[in-house]
Formats: C-alpha cells, sequence, structure tokens
C-alpha cells in the first residue's frame, strides 16, 4: 500500500490511521502542481492511495474507511447499529464538507476572487476566519471535553480531525482556544502513531 502526501496537509489522516493499524505501507512525496503528479491524481490534490495493482484510490474520507475496513483488526471504526453508524457518517460528511472547505480561503484566497489587489485578497482570507471559529466551534461541541470526535473511541474521524485542526496553529483562534479541542489535540500529540507519522512528514 502507497500513500501520496504532501506534509501537514489532510493526507496527514490516513497516514496516522495506517500506522495506527501496525501494517507495512510505503510513502510518497507528492510534487502538487506537478505533471507526474497530475497523472496519479487528475484532481491534483492529496490524499490519493495504490493498494498493490489497484487502481488510484483519492478522497480523504474514501481512503480513510478504505483502510478501516481493509484492517477490522485494528477497530478503527464506529461500533452500535444503524443510528451509531449513521453518526459516523455525519461526522466524516462534516469534515470532508464543512471543515475542509472553511480553510480553503485562508490558504488559497486568490482562488476566490478575480480581483488580483492584494487587499481584495486579504478580504477573503478575512471572510475565512468566521467560517473557520463556525466550524472549530461544531468541533469542540463534538468532542464535548471527550478525546474522540465520535461514538467515544478511536476511529478514522480522530486522525482526519486532527490533521485539518493543526491547520488552525495561525489563524486568530487557535485550536488552543477551543477547551475540548485543547484537550483532543494534545491527547493525540502524545499518541505513538500520530507522532511517527508526523515525523514522517518532517512536522512538530
Ligand atoms: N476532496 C479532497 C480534497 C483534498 C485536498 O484539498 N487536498 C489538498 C491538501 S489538504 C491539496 O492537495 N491541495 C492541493 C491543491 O489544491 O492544489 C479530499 O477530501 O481528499
Amino acid at each position: 500500500m502507497k500513500l501520496f502526501y504532501a506534509p501537514g496537509t489532510c493526507a496527514l489522516a490516513p497516514h496516522i490511521a495506517l500506522e495506527w493499524t501496525g501494517k507495512p505501507y510505503e510513502t510518497e512525496l507528492a510534487e502538487l502542481g506537478s505533471e507526474a503528479f497530475l497523472k496519479i491524481n487528475p484532481l491534483g490534490m492529496v490524499p490519493a492511495l495504490i493498494d498493490g495493482n489497484s487502481r488510484v484510490m483519492t478522497q480523504a474520507d474514501a481512503i480513510l474507511k478504505y483502510v478501516e475496513v481493509k484492517f477490522p483488526e485494528a477497530d478503527l471504526g464506529i461500533h452500535g447499529g444503524a443510528f451509531e453508524h449513521f453518526e459516523m457518517d455525519e461526522v466524516l460528511a462534516f469534515l470532508t464538507g464543512d471543515f475542509h472547505p472553511a480553510f480553503w480561503p485562508f490558504f488559497v484566497p486568490e482562488r476566490f476572487t478575480t480581483s488580483t489587489d492584494e487587499a481584495d485578497v486579504n478580504a477573503v482570507r478575512e471572510a475565512s476566519f468566521a467560517r473557520i471559529d463556525r466550524v472549530m466551534t461544531h468541533l469542540d461541541t463534538l468532542l464535548d471535553g471527550g478525546v474522540h470526535v465520535v461514538g467515544g473511541k478511536r476511529t478514522i474521524a480522530d486522525p482526519y480531525a486532527f490533521a485539518m485542526t493543526r491547520w488552525t496553529a495561525n489563524a486568530p483562534r487557535s485550536w488552543r482556544d477551543y477547551p475540548s479541542v485543547k484537550r483532543f489535540m494534545e491527547t493525540m500529540l502524545a499518541d505513538p502513531g500520530v507522532l511517527t507519522a508526523m515525523k514522517a512528514q518532517g512536522l512538530q
């Protein structure tokens, strides 16, 4: 299994999940924007995963789910019935559809305006602060003083939330300003698998 990643991106999530499985895997640094990587993922984004001779798999939540299902012994899924599984899917949809996009105008504001005026670009970036605060506040509510995002246990949702919450380090309100998120992040930052994946990506 080979994971294509770029340091500190949402690809850190499947990297941690793979680490938690305890099974062997490889990683390859993707050169974002390069012709070579566009041949691997025409969308030009990480993460991407290849399992043996499989086609290239994309989309962070789908890749995380693949790792969960492929390695049941790692117990990275939710326990319970229909409602508990709904809660897991609800959280994954929130992380993919609400949380992640809140950061796009923060990181690449120039993509969200046709203006090249620096003040306009900065205005787009500033507009992202309220959206980021909104999703961080919701994550804080989901955590509710606990250290897992869903189901009261370790699941693929934890590294997904962790990888993206790190991005608030340079936002006006960082993860340290949300009490439950802070506790969650500090717990994750003490996890050996998280530390191994971070070190492999050159992060601290
Ligand atoms: N829908 C994709 C989005 C992935 C994504 O936005 N990846 C970012 C890094 S976190 C990326 O590769 N960006 C490169 C670019 O936009 O050029 C997913 O959930 O996997």
